[in-house]
């Protein structure tokens, strides 16, 4: 008989209030817009809608919306006996990556401008950013343990590598340019972003592509992450562009 894989109550609670709390940082965020003028909301309007897209694949998970069960079959070895295999079928959350496919090329886009990038750096580092998250996508769906699957997820660790190359190496000789105190805030928070976007490569690894976890931890590890990186990024973003003048994108 077939397993299923699925997300029990801790899961399915978890969904809830990271939905929650992406509707509280909407609200929070957009009352923060009105307080500045309106040529200065640029990171706001960003950060906001960034918010906005998580509150809504937060709220399609947990209502049950953009889950598919991806079958695998396990095999067994036995000594004495011929191979047998095991049905498994597993939740993908494929709503995560409509998700990330809008929301991280919109928080690269709040990095690039405190860096003060050129267009086609900041052109190239999105780009770079939609290939890891599609190819991450196609490996989430592709059979167990394949070079398929291993060979998308390789892919899509060289595109996050093109990514970080250019916050990393552009991005911060950038942002010491602009003088101020954005050089050592743009390092502060662009190396918060590092290491929380390297966790989910990493997450994916135990979870989506070895199975070596269970859904309802794979819901609360990306949920922490989320949280991390979208709501608590963007308040730090917003708050200190609101006392560093200097951080202004030019309009
Ligand atoms: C995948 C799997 C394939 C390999 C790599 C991945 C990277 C994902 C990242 C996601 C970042 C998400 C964020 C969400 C916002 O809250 C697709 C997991 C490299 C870096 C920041």
């Amino acid at each position: 008989y077939p397993e299923y894989q699925k997300a029990g109550e801790v899961g399915m609670r978890t969904l809830w209030v990271v939905f929650v709390l992406m509707v509280i940082a909407t609200i929070a965020f957009s009352a923060m817009a009105w307080t500045v003028p309106v040529q200065k909301r640029l990171y706001h309007v960003i950060t906001t809608m960034i918010v906005i897209f998580a509150s809504l694949s937060y709220f399609a998970m947990a209502t049950g919306h953009g889950i598919s069960y991806h079958h695998v079959e396990v095999r067994k070895s036995h000594s004495h006996m011929p191979d047998t295999t095991h049905d498994v079928y597993r939740e993908v959350y494929w709503a995560r990556y409509v998700d990330w496919s809008v929301t991280t090329p919109l928080l690269l886009l709040d990095l690039c401008l405190l860096a003060g990038l050129n267009g086609a750096h900041i052109f190239m580092a999105i780009v770079a950013d939609i290939i890891m998250i599609l190819t991450g996508l196609f490996a989430a769906f592709g059979s167990e343990n394949t070079p398929q699957k291993w060979g998308w997820y390789t892919i899509a660790c060289i595109a996050y590598l093109v990514v970080i190359w250019h916050l990393v190496i552009h991005g911060r000789q950038m942002a010491n340019q602009k003088g101020g105190k954005v050089g050592s805030f743009f390092t502060a928070i662009g190396g918060f972003s590092l290491i929380l976007w390297t966790a989910y490569p990493v997450i994916w690894g135990i979870a989506d592509g070895s199975r070596n976890m269970s859904v309802d931890a794979e819901i609360v590890a990306y949920a922490v992450l989320d949280v991390m990186a979208k709501a608590v990024f963007g308040a730090w973003l917003l708050l200190t562009h609101m006392n560093m003048p200097e951080s202004q994108v030019d309009l």
